[in-house]
């Protein structure tokens, strides 16, 4: 299991070694990547050393309940001697924060996509665990933290969002117990799911309903897709923010095995979000015209006119269902 002993070592010593940390997380910062961060925080804290963290991105509002989330900054105001970044894997992924990072004498990254680049003096990665929050309750109990309300609550934030609020494939019996050892720590779970669930902005349900409206099936109903154009989201004052999960209620109808979202938040620049279920491989399709993703979850994005894009993609969608 990941930290092992010697992970464990390495990360007591970088600490101990370091005079001040800098903490950084990915951008468009999700649950897991603020909740990371925040932990290692209050975790420093404990220790009396002193750090800061930095996001390219402000925190969504979605996850302002946050404690400390008021401690996110867009860039750092001093010098440190020891960069740790969670639940990120690539320099790039820190967008305007990666030249802080680039510079530090020590890096710590803990992790658990699959490494590209695999920068960091000290990697504590594991694509297995659920979150990254995961790997941190791992790491602070070889540690002999002790959790605190406000960290316990950070840390539940990662568990919660990056399971689907436990619905999804990477709830197993570790991410149920962490999160109950958070909740018996002090975290607060209610707070957690209302917030990061139940606090959605009117327009993006206004918006939804128009997608729901409109959807397109195909194929006995084995395709789904549905288009959301620039006039939309002006008539609805949504954001595309606003459609995070849009495509996942496609998706979710009993006969859909392939689902897609064509969006033109802003004229001219259309983005398509493609999920699927079992082998049909969507990342292939979003890799033909320049985008990427993993084969269940994949996306692209293009200047072109919606219509131009679905010209483009539904021909290659219909292939992907026929061919497996
Ligand atoms: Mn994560």
């Amino acid at each position: 299991l990941i930290p092992t002993p010697e992970h464990v070592e390495a990360f007591r010593r970088e600490i101990s070694g370091a005079t001040s940390v800098l903490i950084g997380t990915h951008l468009n910062p999700d649950g897991d990547a603020l909740g990371s961060a925040l932990g290692v925080a209050y975790y420093l804290a404990q220790e009396g050393i002193p750090h800061e963290i930095v996001c390219h991105h402000q925190p969504p509002f979605n996850l302002q309940f946050l404690p400390g989330v008021g401690k996110v900054r867009q860039a750092p105001a001093a010098k440190h001697d020891l960069g740790i970044i969670v639940d990120l894997d690539s320099l790039d992924r820190l967008g305007n924060m990666a030249p802080h990072f680039a510079d530090l004498p020590r890096l710590v990254v803990i992790d658990h996509h699959v490494p590209h680049e695999a920068p960091g003096d000290v990697r504590i990665v594991d694509t297995s665990a659920p979150a990254t929050a995961v790997i941190l309750v791992r790491l602070f109990e070889a540690l002999g933290v002790e959790f605190t309300p406000e960290m316990a609550t950070c840390l539940l934030t990662g568990v919660v969002t990056d399971t689907g609020s436990f619905r999804f494939r990477n709830t197993t019996a570790e991410s149920l117990s962490a999160a109950a050892r958070l909740v018996e720590s002090g975290g607060n779970i209610n707070l957690v799911s209302e917030e990061v669930f139940q606090r959605k902005p009117l327009s993006s349900a206004r918006l939804l309903g128009y997608l729901l409206e409109r959807m397109k099936l195909e194929l006995d109903d084995r395709l789904c897709y549905g288009v959301l154009d620039f006039q939309d989201f002006l008539a609805t004052q949504a954001d595309d923010v606003d459609t995070e999960g849009f495509v996942n209620e496609l998706l979710s109808i009993r006969t859909v095995e392939i689902a897609a979202i064509f969006r033109e938040p802003k004229p001219g620049r259309v983005r398509v979000s493609l999920r699927s279920r079992g082998d049909h491989d969507v990342a292939a399709v979003a890799r033909e015209v320049g985008g990427g993703g993993h084969r269940n979850a994949a996306g692209c994005s293009f200047e072109a006119e919606i219509e131009e894009a679905l010209e483009l993609l539904l021909p290659r969608l219909r292939a992907c269902l026929a061919s497996s």
